[in-house]
């Protein structure tokens, strides 16, 4: 183990995770059981090997299908507000355990401690709300067109839920997911990212033990590992009836046509390509403090992150030395050590990705306005940290049509109305999130209106990233229309029955339909 590992006390937490050396990445409740290849656990942090897990056969995957589908035959039975309760209890652990698991996700992903603090956080505020929610799990009642008929909806337990999440979240996704599902009535599997075994291993032993203490049947929260082969068990199992699937747009349709091939329900949280638009009458120190941690937060591998900021030509030449200027203070380096804003990307192939985007920027005649490259030498030994970079972009370049995973941020100028701005925020193929930094009530508005921003996500005068658990959660278009999180995300948990109940001895037909025998 380096140095940071003990000196930010890497090993203490992972004793308190009861994360091992060698590890099983597959799991039903509290028993794991993986047989398949061994995955490595490097830190991008320092490059250390923090620890092994062991990877999902499809003989392992048919045992995890197998208990979670019989599981969930019993706790589908257990009223709502008791799940509810369990789910409490996780939190409570999620609490307790809150710095570890925060370190954890800091040192195995690379964020910042704040950031992965911050996403144990967004656990503790979806659990609060799967709590609550348990005891909300509303239908409607309709009005029968015939007399002496009741009609009414209501929602029952869909059954078992795949879970695929990504490396830049590697705790909160699958909380947003499993939360709601459980005091849904659901069995969880989750498939976490390859790239992040460890912090999953670390859930999934955290639900285990409050399962069981509850006597929550074995399979109600399980757990596989391994590449897209492990995902593609799930996608391709009728006993799977919904696949919420986060990652990549190319990812994305193909879990989609996989999971549409057997007419399952798929929730994609796929790419975004966020944009916040600067108007005249933006304040803009908010400006620059939102649009500098939405590009550089995470190291720009937030779904959310901004990609693009689009500034009024009237005060292009302010706002874009602002922000450059801001650029000059960002410090990178270890993300465990509070004083550095930015740490490592999640490996070098991610880092070779934003090199190419660079590259390819300058030759669709970008200009660079902050250099970017990779950080080599002291604390830097991974070689996974690079430089934030910022180039003049046209927007129909074709990279910036493209989500790169990495701090490299496109500004570029619009001139005239708002609508302008709108148009070259909407005129990408993702539609996750987006901003607009003004204090024009009209602008504001325009930009919410139905001709405003075609995204999921649209706020005035905060950044693109950092939802708060309490909204659905998701984009349109290519990013894939799903939904998770808040509001009444929790229906797609669910399946819907209409209920109509004759309490009359006739038997009248609906539509004034005549049948007589
Ligand atoms: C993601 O990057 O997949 O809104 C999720 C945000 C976070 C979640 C991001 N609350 O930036």
């Amino acid at each position: 183990m380096s140095n940071i590992s003990k000196e930010f006390g890497i090993d203490d937490a992972l004793k308190q995770l009861d994360i091992q050396k060698e590890n099983k990445g597959t799991s039903v409740g509290e028993n794991f059981f993986a047989s398949g290849e061994i995955i490595e656990s490097y830190s991008p942090v320092d490059g250390a090997l923090i620890g092994k897990v062991q990877a999902t056969t499809k003989e392992d995957y048919e045992k995890v299908a197998e208990t979670a589908h019989k599981s969930f035959k019993e706790w589908r039975t257990w009223p709502a507000p008791a799940r509810g309760e369990v789910v409490r209890q996780f939190n409570d652990e999620l609490r307790r355990l809150k710095a570890p698991l925060g370190k954890l996700v800091s040192y195995e992903m690379g964020k910042s401690y704040q950031e992965g603090l911050g996403e144990v956080q967004e656990m503790i505020d979806i659990c609060d709300f799967a709590v609550g929610l348990s005891r909300q799990l509303h239908g409607l009642t309709m009005h029968s067109e015939r007399p002496g008929h009741r009609m009414y909806e209501q929602w029952h337990p869909l059954g078992v839920v795949g879970i695929i999440s990504a490396f830049n979240f590697p705790v909160a996704v699958w909380s947003w997911n499993t939360a709601l599902a459980w005091v849904c009535g659901d069995a969880c599997i989750w498939k976490g990212s390859e790239k992040t075994p460890l912090t999953s291993v670390a859930c999934q032993k955290i639900a285990a033990r409050v399962f069981k203490e509850n006597k929550v049947p074995d399979g109600i929260s399980s757990l596989i590992t391994g590449d897209y082969k492990v995902g593609e068990y799930m996608t391709q199992d009728k006993r799977v009836p919904l696949i919420s699937a986060t990652g990549s747009i190319r990812m994305g349709r193909i879990v989609a046509q996989e999971v549409a091939k057997r007419l399952g329900k798929s929730l994609l949280e796929l790419g975004g390509n966020n944009a916040i638009i600067v108007t005249p009458d933006a304040d803009i120190k908010n400006t620059v403090i939102g649009g500098v941690f939405g590009a550089v937060g995470t190291c720009g591998q937030r779904c959310t992150s901004t990609r693009r900021i689009i500034i009024h030509d009237s005060i292009y030449d302010k706002v874009k030395n602002a922000i450059v200027d801001a650029y000059k203070q960002i410090k990178i380096g270890n993300p465990l050590d509070e004083n550095n804003h930015v740490g490592p990307l999640i490996d070098k192939d991610a880092v070779k990705n934003y090199l190419h985007a660079l590259e390819e920027v300058k030759k669709e005649g970008g200009t660079i306005l902050v250099e970017g490259g990779v950080l080599e030498g002291e604390g830097y030994e991974s070689g996974c940290y690079v430089k934030p970079a910022i180039a003049e972009a046209e927007n129909h370049f074709d990279i910036v049509q493209h989500e790169t995973f990495a701090p490299v941020l496109y500004i570029m100028k619009y001139s005239g109305e708002v609508d302008n701005a709108i148009e070259l925020q909407n005129g990408v193929v993702q539609g996750l999130s987006s901003a607009i930094m003004t204090n024009n009530l009209r602008e504001a508005e325009k930009f919410l209106s139905v001709e405003g921003s075609d995204c999921g996500i649209a706020n005035v005068n905060i950044g693109t990233s950092g939802a708060e658990i309490g909204g659905a959660f998701g984009g349109e278009k290519d990013t894939g229309g799903g939904r998770e999180s808040g509001s009444d995300a929790w229906k797609v948990y669910m399946r819907r029955q209409t209920n109509t109940i004759n309490y009359t001895k006739d038997l009248p037909l609906a539509q004034g339909i005549k049948f007589d025998l």
